[in-house]
């Protein structure tokens, strides 16, 4: 991913949205409270055990990290969703609708939703996402290749709550979120926030979701700790984004990659082990890490389908369509707001 022209220090206030200069207007969202951004980031890492949201792997290197995994052969799930679309695209173009205005949540570089743009034909397209340069670099050229739609990009932190208020209109709505990103929020997160989209669709609006599955352990711990050591380098980078926002010096190496499949909580998590005794200052404090003391980066909950559909319902969503390939390894969904087919 390119350096974006556009300057923003992570510790920026923004006192109201602004729009940029682009073919697309940005809406600028991201919270604002930098100073309490950042004692949940220390309290977290003064804690036992450690733990830093997994938000804080999305820096730019990072996300071209991301991009990466994304294409590894042990990381099935994008390209296991990406067939399911592609085979199932008609049979999902005729259960939403076309028409609709489509609302992409952690649209990144907006490549998946541009699949969907010449078939689903919405009205608007509002790509929703906490990354400035991957929105900055995608919106202009969707632009120019639909200028039927009205496109527009809004930057927030979603996953501290789901208010799009000022940026989803009145009318049918779709919600796109594939990828398996409600993986990384705790079931009981996972619900209340897929009820907030619920609250945001509206009367004959929907949710296509990407949804990974449980299946065998060694495959999803290789999925998360791959042989070239891409998703190695993605987690140890956490450690250099958070030197960036606190001041500290961790130091990566000092640390070790390790993913493993927790089967009581059906969940992947990843874990930064100090390979030896180190002490950081953290905010005046000397934290000392004992060799072998993990700290938590990620959980990705993995779902049996009928389980997911079972939370969709509780979300209250009506009307589910689940959608797999061939080795059950992946679902898709497509849930909507009434009842009736
Ligand atoms: C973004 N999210 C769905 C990915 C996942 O699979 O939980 C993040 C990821 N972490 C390591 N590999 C991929």
């Amino acid at each position: 991913m390119q350096r974006s022209t556009l300057r923003i220090d992570p510790r920026f206030r923004t006192p109201a949205p602004r729009a940029f200069n682009l073919d697309a207007d940005v809406v600028d969202r991201r919270l604002t409270d930098s100073a309490a951004e950042r004692r949940a980031l220390v309290t977290g890492l003064l804690a036992t055990p450690a733990t830093i949201a997994p938000k804080y792997f999305y820096d730019a290197i990072g996300c071209a990290l991301f991009c990466k995994i994304c294409n590894l052969p042990e990381y099935y799930p994008t390209r296991t969703e990406a067939r399911i679309f592609d085979r199932e695209r008609e049979a999902i173009v005729a259960a939403i609708g076309t028409g609709k205005q489509l609302i992409d949540l952690g649209a990144g570089d907006c490549a998946k939703a541009a699949m969907w743009l010449p078939w689903l034909q919405p009205s608007t397209y509002v790509a929703v996402d906490i990354a400035v340069d991957a929105l900055e670099q995608a919106l202009p050229k969707l632009a120019l290749a639909y200028p039927e739609i009205d496109i527009r990009g809004v930057l927030v932190d979603f996953t501290r709550g789901l208010d799009l208020d000022l940026d989803v209109a009145d009318g049918p709505t779709t919600f796109f979120y594939p990828g398996s990103s409600i993986g990384n929020f705790t079931p009981a997160d996972a619900l209340e926030f897929l009820n907030g989209i619920r609250r945001h669709c509206a009367a004959d609006g929907g949710l296509l979701i990407g949804v990974d599955t449980k299946k065998d352990p060694a495959r999803l711990r290789a999925a998360y700790d791959d042989a070239a050591g891409v998703t190695a380098a993605f987690n140890r980078n956490v450690l250099l984004h958070v030197n960036r926002v606190l001041g500290t010096r961790f130091r990566p190496d000092g640390f070790k990659h390790v993913a493993l499949y927790n089967e009581a909580l059906s969940r992947v998590e990843m874990h930064l082990e100090a390979i030896d005794a180190q002490t950081v200052t953290i905010d005046g404090i000397g934290r000392i890490f004992r060799a072998g003391e993990r700290i938590h980066t990620e959980s990705s909950y993995k779902y049996a389908p009928a389980e997911f559909v079972a939370m969709l319902q509780r979300a209250g969503f009506a009307n589910v369509r689940v959608w797999q390939d061939d080795a059950r390894d992946f679902a898709v969904c497509y849930a909507t707001t009434h009842s009736a087919g």
